[in-house]
């Protein structure tokens, strides 16, 4: 006999049966039939957060960090709309979450009922699918669906708006046929590679012989195929230097003779001079985007570019390619690596070399970012999990950071999202318990979402927070610096003293003011059990060199402090 369950039970029933075990939310009037049932379901952790964009990145981080799905919930009205930054996030960046919203009953739908929102309105833009359910007959399916749609392909958001009055219907509850996937790792489809893709795989393999001067470009999409394997092969098969992108930092090791780094706006000089030279750019798993290409009508003049990408919709989207490959970036770099003889660029790599450049950046004192983060590495090894928010302190981890481990480098890369790497974080610690998990932040994205210390506190989580405190929203005062004669408006920012924060919370917090403080107070953070917190008192008017200025094209960086500008 099929059992009666009202809709919030069959709700919990499918996310066990999908294999989820962790829920990241806040309740509310529209979802309280959802909070009532939770407890009968003791396998679904839920973690109450102190914010729902929070919720959000957690699940977030999470399925970065393990592939699997993360799940975000939320009441109806401000609850959902708080979830949105969140899911535009993910959509961003291509990662598989699932965010559930309460909704008004049905009957109240339309007639601006208290905490009334159209979610699905808000978020068709931002997810990969976005339903309202009308009725409890469709919910498991819908749910279902809308779980298979975040896996599969390319990853990413969907969100599925239950109304109160739905969860508490009672229908049969029949289990899946056969569970989609119960806990599985998210795995672009796999469909064995068609006789044209093998075609263009050919004259890929012809275009990599012919040229003189060749680029590997990877990004994000060789992570989420875990393909570093196969990459790493190509590369050294052929002797191609591998440039990776900021969302495909650590798919590639950093102290691989062939990695040369960031390409694109803060990319190193000889990385973006490698690829105006280039005569053959080989993309995989990347979007070309702006940030990486600069003006795109100036972008690598030379190169003819090869273009790997599970999603079609990519292909030719921002730079022309002589040849587009849609597929499964494993299986095709695996099949590439067969059709491509040993080669090796030996002279080109020599001229690479000459263009590298001693870094200029200047410090006021001695606590460099390059020795902070130095300092991190010394004290975790390659065991540790990197989360950086957004601004100058995220440019200084990905180009100073020697990732030695695949996917340990987690930023918000297409959205930019400040206020990501502390609850991110806090997903990143549920998917990996047994590693040091580190968000750094800057004073600015710190105080966007750091009431979620409290979060970490109550559900014993824990991350360890780096907060790099220049006084300054530090990325936009560089513009202002460099594009808007140093008017420094609204930029200055004020913190609170983040020693006394972590007192008010009950963790460990240190103020590292000298290099020479680095490495007993690093150590001793990350040993700490549970949370803790250091400001990093730095420089206030640092700035990231090179930059490529907004709109040039990669051959124009800015190199040191414009000429005439008083020194920093
Ligand atoms: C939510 C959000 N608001 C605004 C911005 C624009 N923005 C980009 S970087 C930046 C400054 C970041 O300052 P801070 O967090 O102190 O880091 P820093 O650059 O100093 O390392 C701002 C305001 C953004 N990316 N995200």
């Amino acid at each position: 006999m099929p059992e009666q369950l009202s809709g919030a039970q069959i709700l919990c029933r499918v996310l066990l049966e999908e294999g989820v075990e962790l829920l990241w939310g806040y309740p509310g009037g529209a979802i309280m039939p959802f909070y009532h049932a939770l407890p009968e379901y003791p396998a679904l952790r839920h973690i109450l957060v102190r914010h729902e964009q929070a919720a959000a990145h957690a699940a977030d981080g999470y399925a970065r960090a393990c592939g699997r799905l993360g799940v975000c919930v939320a009441t109806s009205g401000p609850g959902a709309t708080n979830l949105v930054t969140g899911l535009a996030t993910a959509h961003m960046d291509s990662s598989p979450i699932l965010a559930i919203t309460g909704q008004v009953p049905r009957p109240m739908i339309g007639r601006d009922a208290f905490q009334e929102t159209d979610i699905i309105g808000m978020t068709l833009p931002v997810t990969k699918y976005s339903h309202q359910v009308q009725d409890v007959s469709e919910l498991a399916p819908r749910v279902r669906e809308a779980i298979a749609i975040a896996r599969e392909g390319r990853p990413g958001p969907v969100l599925v708006d239950v109304p109160k009055d739905v969860q508490n219907q009672k229908a049969e509850y029949v289990p899946a046929a056969k569970v989609s996937g119960a806990g599985r790792q998210v795995s672009a489809t796999t469909r064995p590679l068609t006789p044209d893709t093998r075609h263009l795989i050919e004259q890929a393999a012809q275009l990599i012989a012919a040229a003189q001067r060749p680029l590997i470009m990877m990004g994000h999409g060789v992570i989420l195929a875990s393909a570093y394997d196969e990459l790493r092969q190509l590369a050294e098969r052929t002797g191609i230097p591998v440039i990776t992108t900021l969302l495909g930092i650590s798919g590639f090791p950093e102290s691989h003779p062939l990695n040369l780094g960031m390409p694109g706006m803060h990319g190193e000089v000889h990385v973006n001079r490698a690829i105006q030279r280039a005569d053959l750019i080989l993309g995989i798993g990347l979007r070309f985007d702006d940030r990486v290409t600069g003006n795109t009508a100036g972008f690598a003049p030379h190169a003819k570019i090869i273009h790997i990408d599970l999603d079609a919709s990519e292909i030719g989207k921002n730079v022309p390619t002589a040849v587009g490959i849609v597929g499964d970036v494993k299986a095709v770099v695996t099949e590439l690596l067969g059709a491509v003889a040993p080669r090796g660029c030996d002279a080109w790599r020599a001229e690479i070399s000459s263009f590298a450049r001693q870094r200029r950046e200047t410090f006021r004192g001695d606590l460099s970012p390059e020795r902070i983060v130095t300092a991190i590495h010394d004290a975790t090894g390659d065991h540790s999990t990197i989360v950086t928010d957004v601004g100058q302190h995220q440019m200084w981890v990905a180009k100073l950071y020697p990732y030695g481990r695949p996917n340990t480098h987690i930023t918000s890369g297409g959205l930019g999202t400040m206020g990501f790497a502390v609850p991110a974080a806090m997903g990143v610690v549920m998917a990996r318990p047994d590693e040091p998990v580190w968000a750094i932040s800057g004073d600015g994205g710190f105080q966007i979402n750091m009431q979620e210390i409290a979060t970490m506190v109550q559900e014993r989580i824990p991350v360890k927070m780096g907060i790099f405190n220049n006084g300054y929203l530090g990325m936009v005062r560089q513009w202002q610096q460099f594009f808007h004669g140093r008017r420094y408006s609204a930029t200055p920012i004020w913190s609170p003293d983040y020693v006394k924060l972590a007192a008010a919370y009950g963790i460990a917090g240190w103020r590292v003011e000298e290099a020479g403080q680095l490495p007993e107070i690093v150590a001793r953070a990350n040993a700490t059990p549970g949370p803790t917190l250091i400001e990093f008192v730095i420089e206030q008017e640092a700035n990231v060199y090179p930059m490529i200025p907004p709109g040039a094209s990669l051959s124009e960086p800015i190199e040191a402090e414009p000429a005439g500008a008083p020194s920093a």
